[in-house]
């Protein structure tokens, strides 16, 4: 009987003391499991004088309740710290600024490119598109390029060894679109080009956009009343613009257009290299050459074409001054278009 008091007092101090559920169970086991320590003594309850039997397992079973009792009110305890704690845990600080989604931005070329696209569709244009791997014919031969003009030479042009090469300029996306179809025609070419030049101004890579239109009794008239429109809904001012005679093989007579100098008014500056004009592109009418080679009839026709760098574009209506910004996808440049 003492035995069992004592044993009373030991679980009840062991179950006060659990710090969770697992340690709990570990006294369940101890006093109650089948293998227990009060299981035991009902097992031995036989070895007991008769008399004595009743009143001793009575007792046991006393004791067995009372530590069940125990038990259960630990259990009730414990599971509602483990509620408290799983709950400060995973408390959430409401009081935290939020996290942001990050939003992409349109690359200042593709913006640009979306603009000139827009233009010149409103005018009837249409925009083409074409290979960036070509043959010397469509890039050089057939645009009235000599043999060894220097545009040809291995410094100049990537050639890969097997006869193509990568597209020095949008003109055999052009020329492939007059050999494919009938005047009267009125397009854009705008794409990737490749030039083996890399430095401060030049990237072996970059963007140009072509115009063409053919058709009969097409003028060097409509080719200036075009760019002029063009140049000044571009930059959504009347910039200055001026026509200087030129040289390119593929055009007769050919010219280079230059606008009043964006940052300087004019005045002279680092930009325009105290000149006051900023040189836009390059156009002239089509040779008659490069019309026949194509299958036109150039003796019915006449046409138009223009040349223009995407990139310097670029620069000059955001006001960029370094112009390998646009290549070094630099997120805090990027994030401000
Ligand atoms: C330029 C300048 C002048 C041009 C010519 C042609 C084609 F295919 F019709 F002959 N396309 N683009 C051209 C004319 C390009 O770039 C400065």
């Amino acid at each position: 009987m003492k035995e069992l008091d004592e044993l009373l007092q030991q679980a009840e101090t062991g179950i006060q003391q659990a710090a969770d559920l697992r340690g709990l169970d570990h006294y369940r086991v101890l006093y109650l499991g089948k293998k227990g320590q009060l299981t035991e003594y009902l097992k031995n309850l036989g070895h007991l004088p008769e008399k004595e039997r009743p009143l001793a397992g009575q007792k046991v079973n006393i004791i067995k309740q009372k530590i069940q009792t125990l038990i259960d009110e630990r259990v009730t305890i414990l599971r509602e710290a483990e509620v408290v704690n799983q709950l400060a845990a995973d408390s959430v600080d409401i009081t935290l600024p939020g996290r942001h989604q990050q939003v992409g931005t349109i690359h200042p070329v593709t913006k640009t490119r979306e603009r000139l696209e827009a233009l010149f569709t409103q005018m009837g244009f249409a925009a083409v598109d074409g290979p960036e791997v070509e043959d010397d014919y469509h890039n050089f031969a057939a645009l009235n390029i000599p043999d060894l003009h220097p545009a040809r030479a291995m410094q100049d042009t990537f050639y890969f060894g097997d006869g193509t090469l990568l597209r020095t300029h949008m003109s055999p996306v052009q020329i492939r679109v007059m050999e494919e179809s009938k005047p009267p025609i009125r397009i854009i070419a705008m794409g990737r080009v490749y030039r083996r030049d890399f430095d401060l101004t030049h990237t072996p890579m970059f963007h140009q956009i072509e115009g063409l239109m053919v058709d009969e009794n097409v003028s060097f008239a409509d080719l200036k009343g075009v760019l002029i429109n063009f140049l000044q809904a571009f930059f959504e001012a009347p910039v200055p613009i001026r026509f200087r005679p030129s040289y390119f093989p593929f055009t007769e007579p050919s010219a280079e257009v230059d606008i009043g100098c964006l940052s300087c008014a004019s005045k002279g500056c680092r930009i325009c290299k105290n000149t006051g004009w900023l040189e836009v592109l390059g156009c002239g009418m089509v040779h008659p050459n490069v019309l026949s080679m194509a299958g036109i009839d150039s003796e019915r026709y006449t046409g138009w074409a223009f040349g223009l760098g995407i990139d310097r574009l670029t620069m000059l209506r955001y006001g960029i001054t370094d112009l390998r910004a646009l290549f070094e996808n630099d997120l805090r440049f990027l994030k401000q278009f």
